[in-house]
Formats: structure tokens, C-alpha cells, sequence
């Protein structure tokens, strides 16, 4: 496979003006007209190439002349005219067949109905184009169907034409009057349930909000609809961009590769992220469902009004929509509280965007795969929608966000508005734009170095040395930066890492666990902001009467490990009593972190392992401290998950750090037994369900009351568990009980409430779909298991949602499943990712990513791994998604 490098970014030599479609859609054969009026940008021939795949070529013509075989070529990829100049109109007649389109791409059968997704390189399965997305054109949509069986064509932008035509068939015209790459092309054409609500735009226009989903599903689109019109005031409001369209509509469909896509005016969503009711979704859906909404809303002005010049720029517009939704989800949370349960329900979702971080992206950063989140190079671009991309993306925006303030960040997106608003532009471009109001706001500093966060990969590591002088009253902090090469990093000659530009925030508390006011740049203040920039540079704090214990990178400033070696009862202080409440859960992890290596290494050693009772400690002083609100206390009595802390074990013994993780939880459940039992009791939520983020946490704490009850088989909460699953009113709860059922106790009632979960469920696929993956994740769950249950009537390989449900939890979440030793579960892996491979190619290199980090294992598993690679690689017509990601990780 040719691999394509951003050095080598040419423009493309013609402007695409105005693209008119006509589809006639037919399940096996959808014919499409593209008439195309074309101007050269330069004065002398050059060649249009169009690239085109997996599509038929039925006819090509130039100003109403259609073209010979001999004056243009066709291969696999692209279909090339030979030699244009000067303006003319070119109209191409192709075939495709969409009921076959198993990968999702293009245009492809879902159900009953139509569907598209053309980003990235999609549209070049539905017509010859240049399928680029610097590339921005006016479109005319006309779509002809059947219209019993296809009673709504939509497309893009505003429709001005509908007529009904001869055998049963009707066609509808959509016109988009802004201009737009192909990416952001779609049509969906079916019978759905709709809701509906006209909403009013800061300037008064009035607009239509709709959300289509299958017949039968109107009731679950309540909370979509609700959310979609929070995303549409909250733009407004935040950031003053309003919609730019008279519609605006959300599509459901229950075959999609990811979560959502950002179509202009016709967003297409995963049923997942836009179908809940309280007794099918759980809290945590709810939320992922305001987020991913907000999220494709708000491209419309960050990825559609100004687009990525070329794919390497991806961040652009995904890192800087990751952080909207973030701020939005944050906004959203905080909404209507007092000032400290809007401090917890923040610090809430920043624990949680950190979470998915360090699980994610980390590891990522620290493999084969690690890539700047502006990419050099790739071979497959769907490839590199990766957490680095998004997540990391998101944090680098959040440190220009932190170090202009919310007021200069403001200006910034503003001033990027006024300057790129309409065309297709660079990281360099944002970086120009955020760096000329830092400037301006804050004399003789710029920009220079904090660029290295785009071209660089990797994780700095921060260490921290702290020196106090008794006499002086004086404390230094020393902060040093490194950052070894990975990835492709590790492969270039002569490479030298280059310093990053860290915001790194912090603060002191005393002994007594109260927080110190530190003098810095002429003001007192809690929490400092301090920059480093150098390798290595240190700060010092006056009229510091005790020595004190550092707070450090407050609310996660910057994306780098912190290496500080505080002790165990300086920790414990901070757990109980750090005034920023993100660092307070931060302590908690170090500290659990800490103690659950120790025990996986006493444990990969054969030895018994016994408790440090500071842990212990810390867990009744958070469980019985008054001032915690409930989804926050949840957060900081949570262990810290298996991938997190498997990055900081060298060699990785996945199953020692599965079974410290166990035996601290019991340990913590049979040590505060009755704290657990009075927790489990005093959270109920009476009333009818809400999401809200207070009853959420109520829930969120109870449940994990249970997990932790469970783990011990504690009786009580056996019976508590089966009353709970059997009398819930929400799924949250219903959930809540049988996982902890399902993960801890072994009991006939477990199979029985599993049948009967799916004899209640079955017609809900999404449903179906955590049935599945309560099953993948269970304790005594093997490969065997998930081949029984592959063989369910409700499984289906070809559906993302399903294969996700049930392979994907297995091979990423299941340790003990996968890490078999008899290899079983390396096995079912190649045999899944080579049968996917041949479906749905995306969804392939995405379950090939599993064994990404195979030789930082310990020797016995790695052989494993590394043998199952090799047979993916060797097999024969492998897609080149599947052969880029296991290429670079035998590499
Ligand atoms: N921008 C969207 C990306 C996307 C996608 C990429 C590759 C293959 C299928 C896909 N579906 C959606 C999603 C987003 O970030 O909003
Ligand atoms: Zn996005």
C-alpha cells in the first residue's frame, strides 16, 4: 500500500463550481447523474482526476459530448480526462449497488432504508470525484424512488421541489446554499418516525429541529430533540454562532461505523446516540447522547463552515469539536446548580474526559500507532480517527483555551471566523489566528513552541522536585520535561524532540490539609499557572511558614504524566482534603494506583499480598465525608481501570493487575462493610426517573455500593441486587443490579434473570446490544462463550453495534478471556478480525488496534500476541486498513 505524506499536499487544479445529482435508487442498482461545471484554475492543461471505487462507469461526456474509451483511463481508483482547460460542464452517468455495500461507506442499504457516509473517503463510492476535501462545491440533489417504501428523500440544505412520477415513484430536490467538500455530502431516503419543533435563533429567524428514526421509535427521540435545541442556544450563547440553515435534521440508523456524522443540515447518527427512554438507556447513555449531539451540531461552524484543507489536518476541526461538546456536556452538567455541586458536576465531567485519556490515548501515544495529532503520513486515513486525533486534540485546544483565557480564547475563535470562515484551511491557520490575540493581549509572549504539541507524538513526563527552606520560608519548585521518540518518531534518523510549552497549574495545602495562598505575578492566589518551556525550570513561592504537600497539574492542564514522589500519608491528605476537586480525585488514584501495582507484582510473584490500610482509610474518610455530593464520591471510591494501570507496569501481567483489582475491591467492600450497606440504602432516587446529573449520581453510587458488595457475596446485597433488577423503573438500575449480579455471583438466578433480561428486551436491538456486552465482559466469560454466543439467532456480524456488543467488549475488556493461556482468545481474535476484514474493513483495523501494544506484555504473553499478528498479516487480500495496523505493530 503507497503510503500518502502531508509534505506532499498539491492543489487541486480545477475549481468543482456547482455539482448537480440526480439519483435513481434502486436496492441492487442505483444509477447517478453527475453533471459538473468545472474551471480550470491555472492557464494550461492539466488532468481532471476523479477518483471512483467499487462503482460501475456507465458514460462520460464534456459539454453534451460524450466521451470515447480512448480519451480518458479508468482503473480501480480513479477515472482520469487527460489534458483540460478553461471552463466546461462534465456529466458522468455511474452505477452502484447499495443492498451489497457491507462496509458502510458510500451509499448503502440499512433496514429498510437508504443511507450515506462519505467522510472520509466515501463519496468516491457513489460518483467519479475528487473526493478531496479542499475541494468545495455548490449542490443540486434531485433523488427519484419508490414512494410507498421511500415516502421521505432528504439531502442537504433546504428542499425546493417535490413531484410524483409515473409507476409509483416520486422525486424530490434539495439545494445547499453553501458550499461544501463531498465529505459532507448525504442522503437518506426511507419511511421513519418523526419529531419535530420549530425553534426561534438569537436573531429571531425561525427554524425547524427534526429527528427521523425508524417506525416504531418516535417515543425514544424526546431526549435527542431536547438536547439538539440545548447544543443550538448554547453556541449561541457561548460562542455567538448561530444556525445557518432553516432546518436542521437528525437521522437514525442502526448500521453506522461510528458514532455520528456531521452531514451539512442532515446529520446521520448510530441509533445509539440519538434513541433513549428511562427503561432502555442508562444515565450514562443519556449523557454520551447530549454529547455526541452537541458534537455534530457544533461542526456545523467548526468542520463545515471552515473545513480541513486535507485529511492530515483532521484535528482541525475534531480536536476543537471534542472540546466544544466537552464544554457543552460541562455547561449542561453545571446548569441550574449551587456553587459547589456545579464544582463537583464540572470536576465530574473532567475526571471523566481524563478517564477516557489515559485509557485511550496513553497507550496510543505509547505504541505503534503513535502519531502527532497533525499526522505526518498514513496509508488509510479512516485509520487515524483515533483517540490522538479527537481526545488529545481536545486537550491541546484546551491549553491554548487556559492560556488565552475564556475571554481571549473568545476573541480568538472570533477573529478565526472573520479570517477562514468558508474555506478549507490548516492547523497553522488556527495556530496564526489563537497566537495574534495572545500576542496582543499579553506583549513579548507568543506561540512558537506551543506549535510542537502538533507536529510531535508522544506523552511528556513531568517531573516534579520540590525543596523547602524552613529558614527562608521559601519553596522552590523545579519542573523537568522529557518526551522519548515513538512511533514513526523512533524510525527517523537524527530525530530530536523539541521541548513542549506546558501549562502546568498547581497549588500548595499545608499539613492540616489547608489550601496556601502563593504570591506569583503580583497577586495571591490559590491555584498558579505555571508555564514551562525549557527542559528544565524552577519557580519559587515566598512566606511559606511549613512545608508544604504540592497539589499538581490542577484540573489536568496539559496532557503529561506528572512523576512527583509525594509519600503515602501526603497522599492520603490530599485525597481528603485538596480544595480543587479534580486533584483530590487525582490523589485517590496515585494513591490506589500505587498500592494495586504493589499487590499485581506481589501477586505475578506467587506471593500473598495484604492491604496497606491507608487505602482503606482514605476510602471510609470519602465514604463517610458529608460535604461530598453523590456522583463524585462515586468517582473517588472508584479504582482506577486495568489500562490505565497497566501503563505503568514494565512488563504488562494483565491478569496480576485483574486480580489486584479484585482483591482491593474486596478488601474494601469486607473492611467497610457497613458503610457500603448504609450507602446502598441511602441512595435511592424516588420519583420518577430523570438524568439529571444529581439523581444520576445518586444511582451512579448505589451501583457501585452494590459491585463493591458483590464482590464479597455479601448476602444482603445479593437479595438487595435481585429487588433491585427485578423492581427497577429505569435501565440504569435494572443494569446496576445485573452486572453486578453477572460479574460476582455464580448462583442459578444469574441465567435465569440473563434469559429473562433477554426475553423482556429482545425486540430492542440497543437493548440486545448490552445483553451482549454484559456477557463479553463477565468474570468467567472465554473465547468458547462468545463462540456460543456468535451462534444466537440475535448475533450479527455485519452490524457495528452488535459486533462491537460482543467481540469488541471481549478482546478489549475481558483480561482474563483474552489472556488465556491456552491461547484461545488470541485465536478468536485473527478469526474475527480476518472475518470482519472481509465485511467492513474499518470496523477490522478498528478490533486489530487490541493487540497494538503486544510487546510491552510480559514473554509469555507476548509470543502470543505476536504470533496472532503475524497470521493477520499473512493472510491473503487483506484489506490495507487491517495490513497498516498490523503492519506497524510487527514492525
Ligand atoms: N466526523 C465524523 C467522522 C466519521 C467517520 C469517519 C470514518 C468512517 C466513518 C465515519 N463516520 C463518521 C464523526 C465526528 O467526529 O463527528
Ligand atoms: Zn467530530
Amino acid at each position: 500500500p503507497t503510503t500518502i505524506h502531508r509534505r506532499d499536499y498539491r492543489e487541486y487544479p480545477f475549481n468543482i463550481v456547482n455539482v448537480a445529482l440526480h439519483f435513481d435508487l434502486h436496492e441492487t442498482a442505483t444509477r447517478i447523474t453527475s453533471t459538473l461545471s468545472i474551471s480550470s484554475k491555472e492557464n494550461q492543461p492539466a488532468d481532471l482526476v476523479l477518483n471512483g471505487e467499487d462503482i460501475k462507469l456507465v458514460s462520460v461526456a464534456i459539454n453534451g459530448e460524450t466521451l470515447g474509451e480512448h480519451q480518458y483511463s479508468l482503473n480501480e481508483q480513479a477515472l482520469v480526462v487527460p489534458a483540460l482547460q478553461g471552463q466546461f460542464e462534465l456529466s458522468i452517468v455511474s452505477e452502484c449497488n447499495p443492498a451489497e455495500n457491507s462496509t458502510l461507506m458510500g451509499l448503502y442499504v440499512s433496514g429498510n432504508s437508504f443511507f450515506t457516509q462519505c467522510e472520509a473517503e466515501g463519496f468516491r463510492r457513489i460518483t467519479f470525484f475528487p473526493d478531496r476535501p479542499d475541494v468545495m462545491s455548490i449542490y443540486t440533489v434531485t433523488i427519484c424512488a419508490n414512494k410507498a417504501r421511500y415516502p421521505y428523500l432528504l439531502s442537504n440544505g433546504n428542499l425546493c421541489a417535490s413531484t410524483d412520477l409515473p409507476n409509483g415513484r416520486h422525486q424530490v430536490t434539495w439545494e445547499d446554499p453553501f458550499r461544501k467538500p463531498s465529505y459532507l455530502f448525504a442522503l437518506v431516503a426511507g419511511d421513519f418516525d418523526i419529531r419535530e419543533k420549530h425553534a426561534t435563533t438569537q436573531s429571531g429567524r425561525e427554524v425547524l429541529l427534526q429527528v427521523y428514526s425508524d417506525k416504531g421509535s418516535g417515543h425514544q427521540t424526546e431526549w435527542a430533540l431536547e438536547s439538539l435545541e440545548n447544543a443550538m442556544k448554547w453556541d449561541e450563547t457561548r460562542f455567538g454562532l448561530e444556525l445557518d440553515l432553516n432546518r436542521f435534521m437528525i437521522v437514525a440508523v442502526r448500521d453506522f461505523n461510528m458514532g455520528a456524522m456531521e452531514n451539512k443540515g442532515l446529520n446521520i447518527f448510530n441509533a445509539a446516540y440519538v434513541l433513549a427512554d428511562p427503561n432502555t438507556a442508562t444515565d450514562a447513555n443519556y449523557e454520551g447522547i447530549e454529547s455526541v449531539i452537541g458534537h455534530e451540531y457544533f461542526h456545523n461552524w467548526t468542520g463545515n463552515r471552515i473545513t480541513c484543507r486535507d485529511w492530515f489536518q483532521l484535528s482541525l476541526k475534531e480536536g476543537l469539536t471534542v472540546f466544544r461538546d466537552q464544554e457543552f456536556s460541562a455547561d449542561m452538567m453545571a446548569r441550574n446548580l449551587d456553587n459547589s455541586a456545579a464544582a463537583s458536576a464540572r470536576a465530574i465531567k473532567r475526571i471523566d474526559d481524563v478517564t477516557r485519556l489515559r485509557t485511550a490515548q496513553f497507550p496510543e501515544d505509547a505504541g505503534p500507532m503513535a502519531h502527532p495529532i497533525r499526522p505526518e503520513s498514513y496509508q488509510e486515513i479512516a485509520n487515524f480517527y483515533t483517540a490522538t486525533i479527537y481526545e488529545k486534540g481536545a486537550e491541546v485546544i484546551r491549553m491554548q483555551h487556559t492560556l488565552l483565557g475564556e475571554e481571549g480564547f473568545r476573541a480568538g475563535m472570533d477573529e478565526y471566523f472573520r479570517r477562514h470562515d468558508g474555506q478549507a484551511v490548516t492547523c497553522d491557520d488556527f495556530i496564526n489566528v489563537m497566537e495574534s490575540v495572545y500576542t496582543q493581549r499579553n506583549p513579548g509572549k507568543d506561540l512558537t513552541l506551543f506549535r510542537n504539541w502538533y507536529s510531535q507524538a508522544g506523552t511528556p513526563r513531568v517531573t516534579v522536585q520540590l525543596n523547602y527552606d524552613q529558614a527562608q520560608q521559601r519553596c522552590s519548585v523545579t519542573l523537568t520535561q522529557s518526551c522519548a521518540p515513538v512511533g514513526v518518531e523512533k524510525l527517523q534518523d537524527g530525530f530530536i524532540k523539541q521541548p513542549f510549552h506546558i501549562p502546568f497549574a498547581m497549588g500548595f495545602i499545608s499539613q492540616s490539609g489547608q489550601p496556601l495562598m502563593l504570591q506569583f505575578e503580583g497577586r495571591q492566589q490559590s491555584t498558579v499557572l505555571l508555564e514551562l518551556k525549557e527542559e528544565s525550570q524552577t519557580w519559587h513561592f515566598e512566606q511559606i511558614a511549613e512545608r508544604p504537600i504540592p497539589s499538581l497539574l490542577r484540573d489536568f492542564s496539559a496532557p503529561v504524566i506528572v512523576a512527583y514522589s509525594w509519600t503515602n500519608q501526603e497522599l492520603a491528605i490530599l485525597c481528603a482534603h485538596d480544595s480543587n476537586p479534580f486533584a483530590r480525585w487525582e490523589a485517590v488514584q496515585a494513591l490506589s494506583a500505587r498500592e494495586l501495582l504493589r499487590i499485581a507484582t506481589t501477586l505475578a510473584q506467587g506471593a500473598p499480598a495484604e492491604l496497606d490500610p491507608t487505602l482503606l482509610q482514605v476510602w471510609q474518610t470519602n465514604l463517610t465525608d458529608p460535604n461530598l455530593d453523590a456522583g463524585y464520591r462515586a468517582w473517588l471510591l472508584t479504582l482506577p481501570p486495568e489500562k490505565i494501570l497497566a501503563e505503568g507496569m514494565n512488563p504488562i501481567e494483565p491478569v496480576a493487575i485483574a486480580k489486584a483489582r479484585d482483591f482491593v475491591r474486596q478488601e474494601l467492600a469486607r473492611g467497610l462493610l457497613d458503610l457500603w450497606l448504609q450507602t446502598l440504602c441511602q441512595n435511592e432516587t424516588p420519583g420518577s426517573y430523570s438524568p439529571d446529573p444529581l439523581s444520576a449520581g445518586r444511582r451512579s453510587l448505589k451501583n457501585l455500593a452494590l459491585a463493591y458488595l458483590l464482590s464479597i457475596q455479601n448476602p444482603p446485597a445479593i437479595q438487595a441486587a435481585f429487588a433491585q433488577y427485578q423492581n427497577a423503573d429505569n435501565m440504569t438500575d435494572r443494569m446496576g443490579a445485573l452486572s453486578a449480579l453477572v460479574s460476582h455471583y455464580e448462583g442459578d438466578e444469574r441465567d435465569e434473570a440473563l434469559a429473562q433480561f433477554y426475553e423482556q428486551w429482545q425486540h430492542d436491538p440497543l437493548v440486545v446490544d448490552k445483553w451482549f456486552a454484559l456477557q463479553a465482559n463477565a468474570r468467567h466469560t472465554t473465547a468458547q462463550t462468545i463462540q456460543g454466543l456468535m451462534a444466537h439467532p440475535a448475533f450479527n456480524l455485519r452490524n457495528p453495534n452488535r459486533a462491537r456488543s460482543l467481540i469488541f467488549q471481549f478482546c478489549l475488556n475481558n483480561t482474563e478471556g483474552l489472556h488465556k493461556e491456552d491461547g484461545s482468545g488470541y485465536a478468536l481474535w485473527v478469526e474475527q478480525v480476518i472475518a470482519l476484514d472481509s465485511i467492513n474493513p474499518e470496523i477490522a483495523a478498528r478490533l486489530a488496534r487490541v493487540m497494538d501494544n503486544w510487546s510491552r506484555y510480559s514473554p509469555a504473553l507476548k509470543t502470543g500476541m505476536q504470533q496472532a499478528l503475524k497470521r493477520v498479516e499473512a493472510h491473503p487480500g487483506l484489506s490495507k486498513n487491517v495490513f497498516e495496523i498490523v503492519s506497524k505493530a510487527l514492525n
